[in-house]
């Protein structure tokens, strides 16, 4: 037990009184403090007094039976008033321009700490901002060296592209030789905007050349959803997490002006059918086995970066994204008699590395590039907003036709492991129930970062590894090269939990957030009709029609 503001709550394994007191229901500032990363110790929001007059940062402090503390005396309120002060005087305070305005910490936190004025002058010259990566914007003016960034970079991706320079009041957050993003081993997982408390590190914003192409009607705008999305744009609208919005999403889309909707899981079926044959034909010849998947971009663009040895492993599939898109390029060309309308193809995507992907020469068909744009979850909801639509009070609507139409399969890719499942649903053939359950549960599934299965197809052990997080894709290529692991596919996920929880998507809540997306995936699977990619007839039409011998041209990537 210890005492909490004269009430005694028990402890049982919390690693810090911070989680101690978190847990008893009170809510601690902090800007430093996240679970899953190492405790840093630096913002000092989080300090408790003992009673013995004792000021200490709980984040850093183990619990011990007998502890007595106070969270809330007028010095503790006093000391982390003037944190706040401090950090706003050296502190670019244009909010009413700024991206996170209304949802930023450090504004949050101000208001709820009742700092009233800043009685301090800012001392910072402005620096530039850094707009070179197609993922993510740095202003350094809005930092607040609590380094959650550095940490996530590092410690969960295994980057390390962002790190503390020079110390007192010039200290700052750079990148090796102060080089801009995109000169860097930088993957745009956008990670790191995710963990920052304030403006300092953003989304890319591509919201305004879409306005503008949605009112050209020389234009016909075409929309393609992720498998994350519909599980995640919800909580932007006070929904429940993990809640399916994909209807209510169709219709918003409507609404904004977009002509056609569609759903990415049909791209991600067709990925399944082209992943299958070029698992079967790699297990055949012995060829660059393991073969690693290439729908995450960020984890493409990490192999290449820090294990270009492997590069031949990845597959030469598209992602689901790119092989929609020039499905769609490729009808627009098709129909161009009939529609003289130029087609721009929207992804609405729950990553900030898509924005990259689609800029990539080796995706393009005919040196055409096939999707225009890649709006976050984030950009989405912010259009959606300005609109004056409320999600939530829209009517569901269905997808259009000629491809609105995909299995299960294709939205669990969204979850990590969901790719393997998917292929594997397809390889073996069968959609019986119970047989589908039972790839769920080979192994692949779950929270771990690194997963293994063994799984039997056509008299041969089939050995699998799931990985999500960056880190770990580092670690089991290490064992890989050591000799350790032998594998014969491997799925790779950039975000931690896959693309539920990607850079683009909401920061999450709680711990449990991306699970509740996980699961939300989940259920949308289960309540779909057709469970795997073969069954997929609206697929079946495609190769018999427009794919007809561009199978290689429209779905794989050209070698630059
Ligand atoms: Fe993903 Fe994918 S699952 S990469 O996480 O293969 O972004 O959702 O769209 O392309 O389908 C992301 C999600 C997404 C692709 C698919
Ligand atoms: Fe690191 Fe990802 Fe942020 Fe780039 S986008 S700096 S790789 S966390």
């Amino acid at each position: 037990f210890m005492t909490i503001n004269k009430k005694k709550v028990e402890f049982t394994d919390e690693k810090d009184v911070l989680s101690v007191i978190r847990k008893a229901g009170i809510d601690i500032p902090t800007f430093c403090y996240h679970s899953e990363l190492s405790t840093h110790g630096a913002c000092r929001l989080c300090v408790v007094e003992d009673d013995k007059g004792k000021v200490f940062a709980s984040c850093s402090e183990r619990p011990r039976d007998g502890m007595v503390i106070f969270t809330n005396t007028r010095r503790l309120q006093h000391h982390r008033k003037t944190i706040i002060e401090l950090l706003l005087a050296a502190h670019n305070r244009e909010c009413t321009t700024c991206m996170p305005n209304g949802i930023c910490d450090l504004q949050v936190l101000s208001k709820r700490l009742g700092v009233e004025e800043v009685r301090f002058e800012n001392y910072k010259d402005q620096l530039p901002l850094d707009t070179s990566s197609h993922s993510v914007v740095r202003d350094l003016n809005k930092c607040i060296l609590c380094g959650d960034c550095v940490r996530m970079c590092t410690e969960v991706q295994g980057v390390g592209v962002l790190g503390f320079a020079q110390r007192g009041s010039k200290m700052m957050i750079t990148t090796p030789f102060k080089k801009d993003l995109s000169e860097t081993q930088c993957v745009g997982c956008g990670q790191c905007r995710v963990v920052c408390p304030t403006g300092a590190i953003v989304i890319k914003r591509d919201v305004n050349p879409v306005w503008d192409v949605l009112e050209d009607s020389n234009t016909k705008v075409v929309a393609q959803i992720a498998p994350a999305v519909r599980v995640a744009i919800g909580e932007y609208f006070g929904l429940e997490e993990g809640a399916n919005s994909l209807g209510h999403l169709a219709s918003a889309l409507r609404f904004l002006g977009f002509d056609e909707v569609y759903d990415t899981d049909f791209g991600a079926d067709l990925t399944v059918i082209e992943e299958a044959a070029e698992l079967v034909e790699r297990l055949k010849a012995g060829d660059n086995l393991p073969l690693f998947t290439s729908c995450c971009p960020a984890w493409v663009k990490f192999c290449e970066n820090v294990y270009p040895q492997y590069r031949d492993h990845i597959s030469t599939c598209r992602s689901p994204q790119q092989m929609f898109g020039a499905v769609l390029k490729e009808e627009a060309r098709m129909k161009k008699d009939e529609d003289s309308r130029k087609t721009v193809v929207v992804s609405i995507m729950p990553c900030t590395a898509k924005k990259e992907e689609i800029h990539r020469p080796e995706h393009f068909t005919d040196g055409e590039q096939d999707v225009d744009f890649v709006l976050t979850t984030a950009e989405i909801a912010e259009m959606i907003k300005a609109a004056g639509i409320d999600l939530t009070n829209l009517t569901p609507e269905a997808l259009d036709m000629p491809f609105g139409m995909a299995s299960g399969a294709g939205a669990i890719f969204g979850a990590t492991g969901g790719v393997t499942e998917a292929v594997l649903r397809y390889l073996t053939g069968s959609t019986k129930a119970e047989d589908i359950e039972a790839i769920h549960f080979t192994g692949i599934s779950g929270r771990e970062g690194i997963k293994e299965a063994t799984v039997n197809l056509d008299g041969r052990d089939v050995r699998i590894a799931v990985v999500n997080g960056l880190i770990n894709a580092s670690k089991l290529i290490d064992d890989l090269e050591a000799g350790n692991v032998n594998y014969d596919f491997v799925e790779v996920m950039t975000c931690k939990n896959g693309c539920v929880n990607g850079g683009g998507q909401p920061a999450p809540e709680k711990p449990e957030t991306k699970f509740n997306r996980q699961n939300g995936l989940y259920r949308f699977d289960s309540r779909a009709q057709i469970k795997t990619s073969g069954q997929n007839p609206v697929a079946a039409d495609a190769y018999e029609g427009i794919l007809k011998g561009k199978e290689h041209k429209l779905l794989h990537n050209e070698k630059i």
